[in-house]
């Protein structure tokens, strides 16, 4: 794809190139970050995530990750894993639909970065554990890096095997490293970890849960002290480690941890986890942004993962691998560094324009008068940009007199299943925005909406394609009065 210089004149450029995307693949494609910017970090960090969808909140609007699946064997068996092939339809990790060899790998990211230019990092997150099955995710990396030396490499591990490797991870430039931390006290990792594998052997119970936590954190000391950008990603797991979850984003970050991402657990019975079959529910939406606003500092606060599968492609909030399988690919690819280019030269224009509108929209909020949170349909971009109907998840906004900040993500089923709205989907709907009172989006019919009114929820669809803090401040105004009014009274 060709992105012209004249596109760059465009206000909704980055937008149209999305949705163009999306048109070429018809509808079946519709639909681990910092808060900080480049004022608030040191400026070879801030160069590290700027452009990183999981490290940065601000650049998952405008740049995609894509994981390969090359490292099926895992060192541990967590409660709520069962790692699944075949399964499309499944968004959560350790879900993949082929596992790929290196070769096929590389095959793939070229295919990938040919026709999705937001990509900016390759991440290699499983299906098993990338740092265990240390060949290929090595192999895969290095041929990558040669063909496409300015992507970004991402790791994402249990930590067990990690110390054996950090050495090589520095040398290969491997900027960002995400370790699984759900525990630092063993005798709740017991009801986490049933056994781990390490040096040549199985180990059950307590030790096998101490020597987990002692290698995440050598881990961790070593990763920080070689200035490797560590993300620490936990899983909330209800009445088992959630109050704890406090205790290990202390410890985490004072070992030097860049960020930490709290998610939440995934449970079903047909996942057939042991969580699953156990009967172990997952936290409410409500309940898992309680404990992230416990846990404060909100740049050092991962509030956006998507919970990705290990062969996710795109947007965060999007996943295009399907697109990618390897029929689907020619059996030689070769790259051209043009689209990414391309889109960067655009998103540098965009970004500015962007972030002179989040800081006006900052100053507008003065007469808000509690906390909110206001859903948001887009199709990324950082904008207002998509039907209510075709929204499969929800961006979540939390405002308050000082500031809007995005406070995560919800799910759906999306309500119009092929022209006509699904009532089901409504009610699914209307349970995962359990607290926001508003939503913006860039169309809705009067049936939902007024099914949302009924619930208490106003749909707005009067700041279409706005940039998304714009379309808040500008909802803030109207509903609390205008922004200045009470800095002047
Ligand atoms: Fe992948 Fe993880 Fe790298 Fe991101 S995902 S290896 S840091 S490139 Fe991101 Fe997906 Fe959340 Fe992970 S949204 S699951 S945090
Ligand atoms: Fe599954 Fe990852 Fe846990 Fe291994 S470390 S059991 S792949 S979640």
């Amino acid at each position: 794809m060709m992105i012209t210089l004249d596109s760059l004149s465009k206000p909704t450029t980055v937008e149209t190139m999305q949705s163009a995307q999306r048109d070429s693949q018809g509808c079946a494609a519709s639909a681990c970050g910092s808060a900080s910017g480049p004022g608030d970090l040191a400026p070879e960090v801030w160069e590290k995530i700027k452009d990183h969808p999981c490290y940065s909140e601000e650049a998952h609007h405008y740049f995609a990750r894509m994981h390969v699946a090359v490292a099926p064997a895992c060192n541990i068996q967590c409660n709520y894993c069962n790692r699944k092939y075949d399964c499309a339809n499944e968004s959560r990790p350790g879900v993949v639909s082929e596992k790929l060899t290196p070769e096929q790998a590389l095959r793939k990211v070229l295919a990938v970065a040919n026709e999705v230019p937001q990509l900016s990092v390759l991440g290699i997150a499983g299906p098993g554990d990338a740092v265990f099955d240390w060949q290929k995710t090595r192999a895969t990396f290095d041929m990558v890096a040669r063909e496409i030396p300015d992507i970004k490499l991402c790791l994402s591990t249990n930590g067990l095997a990690l110390p054996d490797h950090i050495d090589e991870i520095v040398a290969m430039n491997i900027d960002h490293v995400t370790i699984t931390i759900n525990m630092v006290d063993p005798a709740i990792g017991s009801l986490i970890y049933p056994w781990i594998y390490h040096q040549g052997r199985r180990w059950t119970g307590l030790d096998a849960s101490r020597i987990l936590h002692e290698r995440q954190m050598e881990s961790l000391e070593l990763l920080a002290a070689r200035k490797v950008l560590v993300k620490v990603n936990s899983v909330m797991i209800p009445d088992v480690n959630d109050r704890h979850l406090l205790e290990v984003s202390r410890v985490v970050k004072a070992k030097g941890a860049f960020l930490h991402n709290v998610m939440p657990l995934i449970s079903d019975p047909a996942h057939g986890t042991h969580f699953g079959l156990t009967g172990q529910r997952g936290p409410r939406p409500m309940e898992l942004k309680a404990l992230q606003d416990e846990l404060g500092d909100g740049t050092r606060l991962m509030r956006h993962c998507r919970q990705c599968r290990a062969d996710a492609v795109g947007l965060l909030g999007e996943d295009r691998g399907q697109e990618f399988n390897l029929d689907q690919l020619p059996e030689e690819v070769i790259y051209d560094p043009e689209p990414r280019e391309s889109y960067r030269r655009v998103i540098a224009q965009e970004r500015g324009e962007h972030a002179a509108s989040r800081d006006s929209a900052a100053g507008r909020l003065a007469a808000v008068d509690r906390e909110v949170l206001v859903a948001v349909a887009t199709t990324g971009g950082g904008r207002i940009n998509q039907h209510f109907g075709h929204a499969k998840e929800f961006q979540i906004y939390q405002v308050t007199p000082s500031g809007i900040t995005m406070a995560g993500h919800r799910k759906v089923e999306n309500y119009c299943q092929g022209g006509w709205g699904e009532e089901d989907a409504l009610d699914g709907i209307l349970a995962a925005l359990e607290g926001v009172g508003t939503v913006l989006c860039a169309k809705i019919g009067r049936c939902p909406k007024k099914s949302l009114a009924e619930a208490g929820i106003t749909a707005i669809d009067d700041y279409a394609h706005d940039w998304i803090e714009a379309g808040i401040a500008a909802w803030c105004e109207a509903e609390f009065g205008p922004g200045m009014a009470k800095l002047t009274a």
